[in-house]
């Protein structure tokens, strides 16, 4: 890749692109539907706010396309356990200020099979606690920080289409309003999750899938109630995995495997409670609070990897090159790790035109997605009921559970994994 355009340190000033206008020239003017940019960020999700944050905070112009409306991207129940990578990277953004004030620190988990429960300690063998906060209000804390900066973000961006990905002038097309819009840019950000454009843009022969699907998925229910208990209780028994989350003191999450065939109309509250109780230990299934669910989905789980996450000038991100059971609560975190290497590769490259941290973005952040898929798959094969399970099989899950019960070297191995390993 050759020096950028209006390379030099990159303090450019992220001008506001939404705003039409006359083409100054320079960065993120729009003129006739054309904007001229440094990054162009498809994905108004977490990965794209987050690298766009970090970009416009170090004068590095971008633009995001994002195709639902913002109150849509808003209204998404997802995770809810960040990693220590994850926060620095939210306080390097200038945006940790509401999850330093709500965020719950988590020094351990619980894991229980059938009535027995013991507790993981992160900070006692890692060092390092996690932070529950949920990846809604992450969401909402950098759409603030994105008003903050007035760089732009096109919602309800129609037909996006990258052009030029391997060449050294790409560009994006797409409408907003049925208008053509173009952006010309040194760089695409893909960061558009698992159904997005930018994987599927990449070339057949360039990249290769890695694909595991579970046969289960996860009901969830978010429901106004004190959480059963201060640490997150992994669950799994005869009928199969449960988790008992949180989002604050006044904000329960709970999920309940489930087969594939369910469907949400068909789970009352009431049916949602009795199954959960039968899951977890009868001491917490006893102090249960129950109440009306205000949210209910059903989500189902894979592993999924494509390599390598760049073509070209292409750069994936997030879920767009990956997806994890949410078992080990790896999606949203690495999501992350891949935004800082990417982050760290364009940082230098405007600053010294140097490629090396481009060139190396996608060998980095893979290798840390496999440690992560590898984690999340092990967890998610330890804890629930498989359909096609023996007895045999159902032995060996307590066996491996009772020696992390009682191991504190299996205890140390999944807490380095739980609390993140590093960047
Ligand atoms: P996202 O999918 O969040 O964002 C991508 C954005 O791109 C979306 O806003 C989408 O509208 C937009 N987009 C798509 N196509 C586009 C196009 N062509 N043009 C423009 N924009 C486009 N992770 C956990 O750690 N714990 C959990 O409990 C957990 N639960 C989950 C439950 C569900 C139902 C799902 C789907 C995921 C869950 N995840 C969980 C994983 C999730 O948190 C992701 O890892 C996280 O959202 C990744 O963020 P992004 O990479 O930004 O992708
Ligand atoms: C959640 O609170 O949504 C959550 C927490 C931990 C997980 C998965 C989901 O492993």
């Amino acid at each position: 890749m050759d020096c950028p355009d209006g390379g030099g340190d990159g303090h450019g000033k992220a001008a506001d692109a939404s705003v039409a206008g006359p083409r100054d020239g320079g960065m993120n003017g729009l003129s006739n539907g054309r904007v001229k940019t440094q990054v162009a960020i498809i994905g108004g999700g977490p990965s794209g706010l987050l690298l766009g944050q970090l970009l416009s905070r170090h004068g590095i112009d971008n633009v995001i396309l994002e195709q639902r409306t913002r109150a849509h991207v808003l209204s998404r129940i997802r995770a809810g356990v960040l990693e220590r990578g994850l926060v620095e990277l939210l306080r390097e953004a200038g945006v940790a200020d509401r999850l330093e004030r709500e965020g719950i620190r988590h020094d351990g988990a619980l894991i229980s099979f059938d009535d027995e429960m013991f507790r993981v300690d992160f900070t006692g063998t890692t060092g390092h606690a996690v932070t529950v906060y949920g990846q809604t209000e992450v969401t909402h804390d950098l759409y603030a920080a994105r008003d903050a900066t007035g760089a732009p973000v096109h919602f309800e961006a129609e037909e996006v289409a990258i052009h030029g990905a391997d060449s050294d002038a790409p560009h994006v097309t797409f409408r907003v309003g049925g208008a053509p819009m173009r952006i010309d840019c040194d760089v695409v950000a893909g960061c558009d999750g698992f159904h997005g454009v930018s994987r599927a843009s990449m070339p057949r022969h360039i990249r290769r899938d890695f694909e595991k699907i579970y046969p289960f998925g996860w009901l969830g229910v978010l429901s106004e109630t004190p959480p059963v208990n201060e640490e997150l209780i992994y669950a799994s028994s005869e009928r199969g995995f449960a988790l008992c989350s949180m989002r604050n003191p006044r904000l329960s999450r709970y999920y309940i495997q489930c087969s594939l065939e369910e469907r949400v109309e068909d789970w009352t509250d009431d049916r949602f409670w009795d199954e959960l109780k039968r899951r977890i230990p009868s001491d917490q299934a006893d102090r249960l609070v129950t109440g009306p669910s205000i949210e209910t989905s059903i989500a189902p789980l894979r592993s999924f990897v494509t390599e390598p996450m760049r073509w070209g000038r292409l750069f994936l991100c997030g879920d767009a090159a990956h997806i994890v059971p949410p078992t080990g609560a790896k999606g949203l975190n690495l999501a992350a790790s891949d935004v800082h290497y990417l982050f760290e590769g364009l940082r230098e490259f405007y600053a010294t035109g140097a490629t090396r941290g481009l060139d190396a973005y996608s060998d980095r952040a893979l290798r840390r997605v496999w440690k992560a898929e590898r984690f999340s798959w092990w967890f998610t094969s330890l804890m629930h009921r498989f359909p096609d399970q023996t007895g045999f099989d159902r032995r060996m899950q307590r066996a491996e559970i009772d020696f992390l019960r009682t191991n504190a070297a299996a205890q140390t191995a999944m807490a380095e994994n739980y609390v993140g390993l590093p960047y």
